[in-house]
């Protein structure tokens, strides 16, 4: 049996980290052979710290054999400290008549604070991951603080974006959804988000002739994987939690699987037009455990992608310009 790893989350009493942690103690995250030490962080307010020992109870009692303990805590210091993952899924949340400037600024804070812990007194190999809203730009925020830590270690979740669009397709081709590859996720976790239909495939034969409705996947198909979470709300009254989980449970156990091709928001380097110093989702491949290579040769060349690109990477430097004074 290998040695615990520390698993570092943040928003551990909310509505995705109560769907996530049993996942990661489970062994899904890390796999069957790799036990865990979970550090659970939360805000110092009472009725948070007392919903996570009670989450943690709970934790207990399902006596998973991979959980090898629990810190239960209110400050980064102690949470972050040694963390081999950092899964950062709190975030402050938008509050009536909030403006997106003030919700990016704010955001900006918790994630100032919480890049320069992790790069101070996480592990050596520390790895990064942010769910929290508006997860690209946090994700920047949190590596330009970093120093220790080069900016690949910082990663935004669009993998919920990815598994999403690959069952609206298997849906409209009336398929089992593992016939359904190469789908991927450009751009902003947000509904500007471009799943590039052409490059998918149903049963290895290309997506648009399956479908064969070029209407459909242009003006229904990328709307609604766009609008997905705000569709959830409105049947649920509570915005998406156990599929963000399993999202989450995906982009880190295919980020540590070599060979895996997935989506994921990293710095784009300036691959496909995005610009340079944004965190953009992407396909990847994982090279070796958290390490990967982004895949740069995906034809985006059609009108259809150009604006769409255009259109998502606009909105991530709009964001980076509302935040640009807590940078670096
Ligand atoms: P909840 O409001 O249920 O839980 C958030 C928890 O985070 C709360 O318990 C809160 O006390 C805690 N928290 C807030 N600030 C913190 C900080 N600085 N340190 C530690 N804990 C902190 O929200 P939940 O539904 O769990 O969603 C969490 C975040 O995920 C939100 O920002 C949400 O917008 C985002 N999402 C991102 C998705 C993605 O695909 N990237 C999809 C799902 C989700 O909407």
């Amino acid at each position: 049996m290998n040695s615990p790893i520390r698993v570092a989350v943040t928003g551990a009493a909310g509505q995705i980290g109560y769907a996530l942690l049993f996942r990661i103690a489970s062994g899904a995250m890390f796999g069957p052979d790799q036990p865990v030490i979970l550090q659970l962080i939360e805000i110092p307010n009472e009725k948070a710290m007392k919903a996570l020992e009670g989450v943690a109870m709970e934790l207990d009692d399902c006596a998973f054999p991979l959980l090898k303990g629990m810190v239960l805590t209110d400050s980064g210091e102690v949470g972050f400290k040694d963390a081999n993952w950092s899964l950062l899924v709190g975030a402050k949340p938008r509050g009536p008549g909030m403006e997106r400037a003030d919700l990016l600024k704010g955001n900006g804070v918790i994630f100032t604070a919480q890049g320069e812990i992790i790069d101070r007194v996480a592990a050596e190999d520390a790895r990064v991951a942010v769910v929290g809203n508006p997860a690209n730009t946090n994700t920047m925020i949190a590596a330009s603080k970093a120093k220790r830590l080069t900016p690949d270690r910082f990663t935004a979740m669009v993998r919920l974006d990815q598994n999403r669009a690959q069952a609206q397709l298997a849906k409209k081709a009336g398929v089992d959804l593992t016939t359904v590859e190469d789908i991927y996720i450009w751009g902003n976790h947000s509904p500007s988000m471009y799943p590039a239909f052409r490059h998918a495939t149903i049963g290895g034969k290309p997506a648009v002739d399956v479908i064969n409705d070029n209407a459909w996947l242009e003006n229904e198909f990328c709307p609604v994987v766009g609008k997905r979470g705000a569709a959830i709300i409105a049947a649920r009254g509570l915005s998406s939690a156990a599929s963000a989980a399993n999202a989450l449970v995906d982009h880190v156990h295919d980020l540590m699987t070599p060979g895996k091709v997935h989506s994921i928001a990293v710095k784009s380097e300036g691959a496909y037009g995005f610009d340079p110093n944004v965190w953009a989702g992407m396909p990847v491949r994982t090279t070796t455990p958290g390490s990967y290579e982004i895949l740069k040769d995906y034809d985006l060349s059609d009108a259809f992608s150009q604006e769409k690109i255009a259109a998502t990477n606009a909105e991530l430097v709009g964001e980076r310009e509302m935040v640009a004074e807590m940078l670096g």
